[in-house]
């Protein structure tokens, strides 16, 4: 028995809110019941935090700026949760903040709380239960929840998807066209920033501002918001007041334009919708003639004496 004190975690009890997190994250049946009722229990305590998305390619800095950005908004009295992504490919290899010392500074304030996800091995397991974690925090009091993730694959859309203000780092180098970033994530961004804006590489990060600049202004402009594209320098924590103040911007016009909520509730049916593909999943897997006429169906169609269409069908008339 976990026994989650909702009280206690609504109060911002740091233990309890992990003990609720490593509920959530389990994969046994049972716990997913269990987690199921905390976070029915922690629902009505969510909603009023602002979820911010961090992305960018290995080593663009994006620990070091969650470390400055986290501490600066510490300093405005907010509380900050971090979360990461773990997509666990090779690329990547593991656990984001696996190194947690990065965020030394931060994770020894009283205000903050960091939680790294842990490795998932398979396929599909990006994101695993960040949004879930992400609720979790904001029932526990967090105003600012920062979610990081590496820039390399299919984890930036599922950050997206669960964020109010989604933010790309990069690096200073006008000549690499996108810098390893997919031209399609790059249309997710509410801002660019170019990080490492510091020493010998001023001039650079200028020159790589203006050509994004230039690039966004050919890309939509039809919204209510047009990206902005900013430089800072993490290790050297310049502009990140800036960088805040900008997001407090987005967030007031957004809220003005309705857009937030509406932003919001698109996002939960794209949650349920999720989720009943999940249960759908695990419903097919719970019982044995279920797999059995899964496994049967999926030799037909591999050998071609069935359709996948037919296939499909007639699992769900079972089901
Ligand atoms: N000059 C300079 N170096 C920086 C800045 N921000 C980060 N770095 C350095 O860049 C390196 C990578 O920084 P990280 O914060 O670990 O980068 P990351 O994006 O979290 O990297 P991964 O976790 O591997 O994806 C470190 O050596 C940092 O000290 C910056 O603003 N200026
Ligand atoms: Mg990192």
């Amino acid at each position: 028995m976990h026994d989650i004190d909702i009280q206690k975690l609504q109060q911002g009890d740091r233990r309890s809110l992990a003990k609720a997190i490593t509920l959530v994250e389990s994969k046994r049946d049972d716990h997913r019941l269990e987690a199921q009722q905390v976070l029915e229990a922690a629902l009505p305590f969510t909603g009023r935090s602002l979820r911010i998305g961090i992305t960018g390619i290995p080593g663009v800095g994006k620990s070091t700026f969650i470390e400055a950005f986290g501490l600066h908004l510490i300093k405005q009295s907010k509380k900050v949760a971090v979360l990461a992504v773990d997509p666990s490919s090779p690329v990547a290899g593991g656990s984001i903040l696996g190194d947690k010392t990065r965020m030394e500074m931060l994770s020894r304030e009283e205000h903050a709380f960091i939680r790294p996800s842990p490795s998932e091995g398979s396929l599909g397991g990006v994101a695993h239960k960040t949004r879930e974690t992400m609720l979790l925090c904001e029932a526990a009091g967090y105003d600012v929840i920062l979610v990081e993730t590496v820039g390399v694959g299919q984890s930036e859309y599922e950050v997206a998807s669960m964020v109010d203000f989604f933010l790309i780092l990069m690096l200073p180098n006008a000549g690499d066209e996108l810098q390893g970033i997919k031209k399609g994530i790059l249309e997710l961004a509410n801002a660019l920033v170019i990080n490492k804006a510091d020493g010998e590489s001023m001039n650079l990060a200028r020159q790589t501002q203006q050509h994004y600049q230039n690039a966004f202004h050919l890309l939509k402009d039809n919204s209510f918001w047009t990206p902005r594209v900013m430089s800072c320098s993490a290790l050297e924590q310049k502009n990140i007041d800036t960088i805040w103040e900008m997001i407090l911007e987005f967030q007031k016009v957004a809220q003005e334009s309705g857009i937030f909520k509406q932003h919001r509730h698109q996002q939960n049916a794209q949650w349920m919708s999720k989720l009943l593909h999940e249960m759908m999943e695990l419903k097919l897997n719970q019982s044995e003639s279920m797999r059995s006429l899964r496994a049967q169906l999926e030799q037909d169609v591999v050998q071609g004496t069935c359709t996948p269409y037919a296939a499909a069908k007639k699992i769900i008339e079972r089901l």
